[in-house]
């Protein structure tokens, strides 16, 4: 079923990047989407509203008087929530609040030397632009990994975009204004793609000058290749979070694992698009044809059968046999999973071992779609192996640290004679007396020298 990659015995063999390029990793060309985007972009920066209505109406098959929902259509999807929906709207809020309040960063200020005291200060981004994908699953659940995060960090101000669905008369989907509502967001667009990324970017006013979008200072949210072609094209105008690519489990085994449970994981991300990547990493054979077996047995009875199969077939998936748990994590480390989910024996020891993956999920009992919903973890991470180099959203993302510089003035006079001197050894002798001359003798300075 998944293809194989044998490295067994061979891992320590091969220098770190070059590990990386025998993963099982399908091409994700942004800029390629980017040539396509741009011109859109362009002209939702020239003209505004009226561009965003007519790319909507191209793309989304739907006319909009205004951009922004009102008030009552947000008001009406959270009454007409169905029961059992919003009681696992209100768990996944609840606990997805918990987990990241524990990120909050403390403000601290370090006493360098008598009398000098730096402060390191964090301060909220003022405000931010969220965006909740439509495409082949609408995912009301990314509302929350974007919205919690930034409503703990003190963003003041927070819109949200998402498609305008044809089938909901032009509102985006039901239960992400639901989740809106729940979390008290009123901001909401009825606006997708590549054109809210653009929107928020550079703000929308309508023909007559009246601001229908404030522009933000910072965009988040996941999307497909042209969202994130679009992110990287505003990256710089405002702040972005990590580029999101297609999902990707990786699973970490040993013969210990139960296949039925691997397969279910590697089958649920599968799920998501037929380039979603799912990897088994395991020094058990046996394991592995079990888990091949029962990957036969259930992708074809799944409801997206088609989308799962041909993810599980693609380049981007695979099986990869080691010798032993060791050398597994350090395939794991190579690959950089999104998520990477250890069913070994001692499963907690393993996952501490690993350097990178965007979120590790321990044991039996912890899968990733536990994750996507009501584990209390963010399910917007890294993926493509940026787990590499960066996290996934967290209050952090929409933080910034600021260092206040507060130095007595015998605290400036005993540090003086460093800062001249690190300055004339750059050539740049005037940064040195903008400290010495808070020193100099005026009588000595008037005089004739
Ligand atoms: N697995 C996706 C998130 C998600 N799954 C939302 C279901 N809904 C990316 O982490
Ligand atoms: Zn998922």
């Amino acid at each position: 079923m998944l293809r194989r990659i044998d490295l067994s015995g061979e891992v320590a063999d091969y220098p770190a990047r070059a590990l990386r390029e025998l993963m099982p990793r399908a091409p994700f060309d942004v800029n390629e989407a980017l040539r396509s985007v741009q011109p859109l972009i362009d002209d939702i920066a020239r003209r505004g509203t009226p561009a965003v209505v007519e790319i909507v109406e191209r793309f989304d098959g739907v006319h909009l008087e205004h951009l922004r929902v009102p008030a009552t259509a947000i008001k009406t999807a959270v009454e007409e929530l169905d029961p059992e929906l919003r009681r696992a709207y209100e768990t996944s809020i609840r606990r997805v609040r918990a987990a990241h309040e524990a990120q909050r960063l403390p403000e601290v200020v370090t006493e360098v030397a008598p009398g000098g005291t730096i402060t390191e200060r964090y301060l909220p981004v003022g405000r931010v632009g969220l965006y909740a994908p439509g495409g082949l699953a609408v995912l009301a659940s990314s509302v929350i990994m974007n919205a919690v995060p930034a409503q703990i960090a003190g963003v003041g101000s927070i819109a949200l975009a998402s498609p305008a669905q044809k089938t909901n008369g032009g509102l985006p989907d039901q239960g992400i204004l639901a989740v809106a509502g729940l979390l008290g967001l009123d901001e909401v667009y009825a606006v997708g793609g590549p054109a809210a990324i653009a929107m928020f970017a550079y703000g929308a006013r309508r023909e007559d000058g009246a601001v229908e979008c404030e522009a933000v200072d910072m965009i988040t949210g996941p999307g497909n290749i042209y969202v994130t072609a679009a992110k990287r094209a505003v990256r710089g105008l405002v702040g972005i979070d990590a580029e999101a690519g297609t999902t990707e489990i990786a699973v970490i085994a040993d013969a210990t694992a139960d296949p039925v449970h691997v397969a279910a994981d590697l089958i649920s991300q599968a799920e998501h698009d037929p380039a979603a990547a799912s990897v088994l990493i395991t020094d058990s054979r046996e394991l592995a044809d079990a888990v091949d077996a029962e990957l036969a047995r259930r992708a074809p009875e799944a409801r997206h059968a088609q989308r799962i199969l041909t993810a599980l077939a693609g380049e981007q998936s695979g099986t990869i046999l080691v010798d032993d748990i060791d050398e597994a994590v350090a395939v794991a480390d190579a690959y950089a999973a999104e998520h990477l989910e250890i069913q070994t024996a001692d499963a907690r020891e393993v996952a501490l071992r690993v350097r990178n993956a965007g979120a590790i999920f321990i044991g039996a009992y912890s899968p990733v779609s536990l994750g996507d919903y009501c584990a209390g973890s963010n399910h917007v991470l890294p993926t493509g192996g940026c787990a590499r180099h960066s996290a996934g959203l967290s209050v952090h993302t929409f933080l910034r640290g600021v260092h206040l510089i507060d130095y007595s003035r015998d605290a400036l006079e005993a540090v003086a004679d460093d800062v001249v001197a690190f300055a004339n050894s750059e050539d740049l002798p005037s940064h040195g007396e903008a400290v010495s001359a808070r020193f100099a003798d005026p009588a000595v300075k008037a005089g004739p020298s």
